[in-house]
């Protein structure tokens, strides 16, 4: 398999950290979002949608979303399971990606996609051209707000999200947060188990 990536980005990190706590390298291609690479025609064949990460798998099947690439990468590198010990774990591990991708991750793209050069009819990742909506700039910012204390809830004061080990969420987590930084948001004061987990996961990754 092949993975299409460019590092800094928060989607793709979501993978490399997957990858670096299991110890697992695989074959790696980096596309250029600065330089606009995931428009060349030689990607778009392999992703129309023109985004990362991307994953291709030796029989050519594409996955085109990072929670299914790391549920795939997972299931083929299981050691150090991401995805929960049992179902429920697993639903719940799901159900919290889903929940940073759609509270955080969106909250913060609404933020920095809708108002400057950089991403000038491009508020949406992917090749369809629309124009910004500096409304949702002030909206994205109220539900990071939120997103910072709902977050802070869950953890209380515990090491991980999901169960007594690391998972994908607790990734995403930290991704996300990290992320929060590209629009000058910090985890306040008033979520200090949150600040407190932040600083963990730090140490942990090393990045
Ligand atoms: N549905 C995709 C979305 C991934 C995504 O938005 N990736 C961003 C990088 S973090 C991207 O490719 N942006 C390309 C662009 O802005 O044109 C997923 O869940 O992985």
């Amino acid at each position: 398999m092949k993975l299409y990536t460019f590092d800094a980005a928060p989607n793709p990190r979501r993978v490399g950290l997957l990858l670096k706590y299991k110890g697992v390298k695989i074959d790696t291609q980096a596309i250029d979002l600065m330089g606009k690479e995931q428009f060349a025609d030689s990607f778009r064949a392999i992703n129309p949608r023109s985004t990362l990460p991307t994953l291709q798998l030796d029989d050519g099947t594409v996955l085109t979303d990072t929670i299914a690439i790391c549920m795939y990468i997972d299931s083929v590198y299981p050691d150090k399971p991401l995805f929960g010990r049992d179902g429920l774990q697993r639903a719940q591990v799901i159900g919290y990606c889903h929940q940073i991708f759609f509270e955080g991750a969106m909250a913060v793209a609404e933020v920095l996609r809708n108002k400057g050069e950089a991403f000038k009819d491009r508020p949406l990742p992917g090749p369809l051209k629309m124009p910004q909506l500096p409304e949702l700039v002030e909206r994205g910012n109220l539900r990071i707000g939120a997103f910072f204390e709902s977050m802070n809830a869950d953890i209380g004061g515990r090491e991980f999200l999901v169960g007594n080990e690391l998972s994908q969420a607790d990734i995403d987590l930290y991704v996300v947060l990290g992320f929060c930084g590209w629009v000058k948001r910090q985890i306040p004061d008033n979520c200090p188990a949150l600040q407190t987990w932040f600083a963990s996961m730090k140490s942990r990754f090393g990045e």
